[in-house]
């Protein structure tokens, strides 16, 4: 009831995790394929290693997580040992595999999409990280024409399809979402963190994380996917993959009347546990049956009105 065909690829259903949890080790991905997710992403991988930021790198907030890790990651060519591993695992599964990769030029990401194609069934681009540095993230995905050239760049090295990962963190999430598009993405993922914001203790008057700012995650900026994956769905054709604040079959439902036709739990296994998964798609299958509909025809509904 919940199978899903996004860019050519079976899925057997719509929940998959975020990049950036449970995704550095192939034994944690193998844990959430086990928890019932239809595909997982991996943390994002870059050409060289990344030791990230120190501690503390996540702080618990009203509604939610700021997180600065600092793209920690032990390069793609050290991390593809750990995909390897459950590669066959994941194929007798059934869960498909999502490669997400950084870069800080055109080039770069080329070179890594290369290095990953062979392992995975879907690369995710992240130009979207809200407090990656100079070059990197959110300063990519704030900008439609280097977005563009990003993108353009990976759709001539690889051949599998390629989603872009967007930021909130923009004036008109529609003109990046277009020039992506143009780029050649196969499916947009929307959105990475927001912000990033701050928080100070008033005992040391110092900002708690070490980055000092951080991405904000969780139930709180529920609200602003929803409004930026409606506007994405109003002006391109391709797939959207909804992320940011999912916890709930209720809440995915609320993506896909929105436009989103899969989405992706990161903080939610914080509030619910790893079978949030398996949670989630029960809930979803319950709100079809009781509405007697189909996935697809909930996909983008809320723009009828
Ligand atoms: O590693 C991080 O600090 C991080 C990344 Br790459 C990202 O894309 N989003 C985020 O909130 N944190």
């Amino acid at each position: 009831m919940l199978k899903i065909n996004i860019c050519g690829i079976d899925f057997k259903n719509p929940v998959f995790l975020a990049a950036g949890i449970m995704g550095e080790t192939g034994g944690a991905l193998k844990r959430i394929a086990n928890s019932g997710a239809g595909a997982l992403c991996t943390k994002s991988v870059g050409i060289e290693k990344r030791i990230g930021h120190r501690n503390p790198t996540m702080i618990e907030v009203e509604g939610g997580f700021l997180n600065a890790m600092g793209l920690p990651n032990p390069g793609v060519k050290e991390y593809i040992k750990e995909i390897y591993e459950i590669k066959d695992y994941l194929k007798r599964n059934g869960v498909k595999l999502i490669g997400s990769i950084y870069g800080k030029n055109p080039q770069e990401f080329s070179k890594v999409a290369e290095i990953m194609e062979p392992y995975v069934d879907l690369i995710e681009l992240n130009i979207s990280c809200p407090h990656a540095g100079e070059g990197y993230g959110a300063q990519i995905g704030q900008d439609p024409n280097l977005s563009n050239r990003v993108v353009s760049s990976v759709r001539e090295s690889v051949d599998i399809p390629i989603i872009a990962k967007l930021t909130p963190n923009v004036a008109d999430i529609k003109e990046i979402a277009k020039a992506v598009v143009e780029g050649g993405a196969d499916a947009i993922t929307a959105i990475n963190t927001l912000g990033p914001g701050m928080v100070i203790d008033i005992k040391t008057k110092k900002p708690i994380l070490s980055n000092k700012f951080g991405g904000m995650s969780g139930k709180a900026i529920k609200p602003i996917a929803i409004r930026n994956i409606y506007d994405i769905y109003s002006v391109v054709d391709v797939p959207i993959i909804g992320v940011g604040g999912i916890t709930t079959g209720e809440d995915a439902i609320e993506f896909m009347l929105a436009g989103a036709s899969a989405i992706q739990v990161g903080t939610g296994i914080y509030y619910r546990g790893y079978d949030i998964f398996y949670k989630i798609c029960g809930e979803i299958e319950e709100y079809l049956i009781e509405n007697n509909l189909k996935l697809k025809d909930i996909i983008g509904r809320a723009h009828e009105f």
